[in-house]
């Protein structure tokens, strides 16, 4: 098996965006496409020789033949030694998870996250450093430099190595390890969560529901559902219903794992569990749209207490009541509120941490309990740094991302079994402590708007013109709202002093409403703009509890100071949520 060193020349599009390299299965499919990439991430990271590193992926079609490919570099490279995912699955918190309990130098992620899969779709690759997080933008960075100069890379020339069964099997001078991908996870998960008592919950759940009286039901922007009268009580005794929603990607066996075989929900209550190539031509991602399979049984007549759903490689969450569906940002806050049930959390949190876009719910929760909140860029790799310094234990994101410093990327499956201690402790239903939540601290009520597809120029003009405008919208007066300020979001690390600039355009009410705009960094396709809403409301009332209702006149006034129908020519958001 002799080492070949192939002639290469750089693509110019291989910077790596909010998260990894993302682009187009055919665009990775070109000659030396993977590979310059591959190499790039070899040459920037300087592994020692010998060094371990992990790898796998979410299962999306081409899965199986990268790996093959980086495996055969990754010998080539002087690797010693690759911890592979069986069948190549690994879902990404997996991956952080092992990463850190054996120390590797770091892990290969293949995954385009919530984005299609499929021949036509997306594929993606990131790199995560030994903390097992999302490498941080100064490596990145170095992986795009040298992309942009590669003129060789190295490959073993070898068989395809079999990784479909546990065991351990030598490619030129390097060990492949296929190891389960579930079981380091679902331990870690048992280690935090106090499983006794969520078995106890799914087996007899006697949880209190809202008051059909008093309690209003919420109406999504999506939500196709007429509202009901009240809600079917789950009489004392019965089983708490659970749903999840793996979406025909890799949560699957780790949600059969742990919600099925560990805490014993009855068979089915995961659906979706089989992890496809193209996801069963779905979109992976956790949200009132492309969720609908379990939207529809939550918002259904015989709707069960509890539902949830992960995306493409696991790491993002979906929380649902009956009928009722939970923000991301109010997530994280809950979780932050109630952490101390948790066993793993029972000391109490050093600190959280948002991204900037994600509503000031969480800042409110670590105020009563006087713990540091930081206000970060969006982008997982940001917190990195701020849990490594021992800053925070919790944090979130409203792109359906929640996590916390027991591995180093957001982690669906751990929302879940934190919302399921939660309500194993609390017995009330998850609608119940929300609107708890809200009487408490008040309501950051919260919308984003997404446009999708948009003609890179168009998108960037909308940025540009609201940039434009930043001193004659300060002290602006729309309606009740005035102006507090605007910037475009910078951000410098605490722990080491770097700065990311350009991270969003705010505009600042003086009550403390937001209106934020940001081009997406995950999108494959043209640009995809996002426009981010908050208005705090301290007296929660029911007329308001519409969020698209309570948001619309800073729905009306985004669109007027950002010209975006007339710049990109749409007239509605792709989705809402
Ligand atoms: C990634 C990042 C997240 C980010 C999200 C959305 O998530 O890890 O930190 O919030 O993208 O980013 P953007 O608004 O730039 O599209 P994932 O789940 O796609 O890996």
């Amino acid at each position: 098996m002799g080492i070949r060193i192939v002639s290469t020349r750089p693509f110019s599009d291989q910077k790596p965006g909010t998260s990894g390299l993302r682009k187009k299965v055919t665009a990775f499919r070109q000659p030396h496409y993977l590979e310059n990439f591959v190499q790039s991430i070899f040459d920037s990271i300087a592994a020692p020789k010998g060094a371990t590193l992990v790898l796998g992926g979410d299962g999306r079609y081409y899965n199986r033949e990268a790996i093959q490919i980086i495996l055969k570099m990754a010998a080539a490279n002087g690797i010693g030694r690759v911890l592979l995912g069986r069948g190549g699955i690994l879902s990404t918190p997996a991956a952080s998870c092992v990463i850190r309990k054996y120390q590797t130098f770091g892990g290969i992620i293949l995954s385009a996250s919530h984005n299609p899969g499929g021949p036509d779709g997306d594929f993606g690759i990131k790199y995560n450093t030994g903390n097992g997080g999302p490498a941080p933008e100064k490596v990145t960075e170095a992986i795009f430099a040298r992309s942009k100069t590669i003129v060789e890379y190295r490959m073993l020339d070898a068989a395809d190595v079999a990784f479909d069964a546990v065991g351990e099997t030598s490619l030129g001078n390097m060990k492949v390890q296929v190891f389960d991908p579930v079981s380091d996870y679902a331990e870690l998960m048992e280690s935090l969560f106090d499983f006794a008592a969520i078995r106890n919950l799914l087996a007899a759940g006697d949880i209190a529901q809202p008051d059909a009286q008093t309690s209003c039901t919420e109406m999504s922007p999506l939500r196709p559902f007429p509202q009901s009268a009240g809600y079917a009580s789950n009489v004392s005794g019965a089983r708490f219903h659970i749903k999840f929603d793996a979406m025909h990607a890799v949560n699957g066996p780790y949600a059969k794992e742990i919600l099925e075989r560990r805490l014993g929900a009855p068979a089915g209550s995961v659906i979706n569990a089989v992890p496809l190539v193209d996801f069963g031509g779905g979109h992976p991602d956790p949200n009132l749209t492309y969720a609908h399979d379990l939207v529809e049984i939550m918002y259904g007549a015989e709707a069960p207490d509890f539902g949830a759903a992960s995306d493409g490689d696991g790491d993002r969450n979906m929380i649902l009541g009956q009928r009722f569906f939970v923000t991301p940002s109010d997530s994280l806050a809950v979780l932050a509120a109630n952490a101390t049930l948790a066993p793993g959390y029972e000391q109490g949190l050093a600190g959280v941490a948002r991204s900037m876009p994600t509503s000031a719910a969480v800042d409110r929760v670590a105020q009563a309990l006087n713990i540091p909140c930081y206000e970060t860029p969006t982008g997982w790799k940001f917190f990195g740094n701020l849990m490594d310094a021992g800053k925070v234990t919790l944090c979130g994101e409203e792109s359906f991302g929640t996590g916390s410093d027991h591995v180093r990327e957001k982690d669906g499956l751990w929302a879940v079994l934190f919302w399921l201690n939660i309500l194993a402790a609390r017995r009330l239903s998850v609608e119940s402590i929300v609107r708890e939540h809200w009487a408490k601290y008040g309501r950051n009520v919260y919308s984003r708007y997404d446009y999708e597809g948009l003609p890179t120029e168009a998108a960037q003009g909308v940025m540009q013109h609201l940039k434009n405008n930043f001193a004659t919208l300060a002290g602006a007066q729309f309606g009740k709202y005035t102006v507090k300020y605007c910037d475009d979001f910078s951000y410098t690390d605490p722990v080491d002093g770097s700065v990311s600039t350009g991270q969003g355009v705010r505009i600042i009410f003086t009550d403390g409403s937001r209106i934020v705009f940001r081009l997406s960094g995950t999108g494959t396709e043209g640009a995809t703009l996002r426009v981010y809403l908050e208005a705090f409301e301290a007296d929660v009332v029911c007329h308001h509890l519409d969020a698209q209702v309570a948001l619309a006149d800073l729905i009306g006034i985004a669109l007027q100071i950002s010209e975006l129908k007339l710049r990109t020519g749409r007239e509605q958001p792709t989705v809402i949520t």
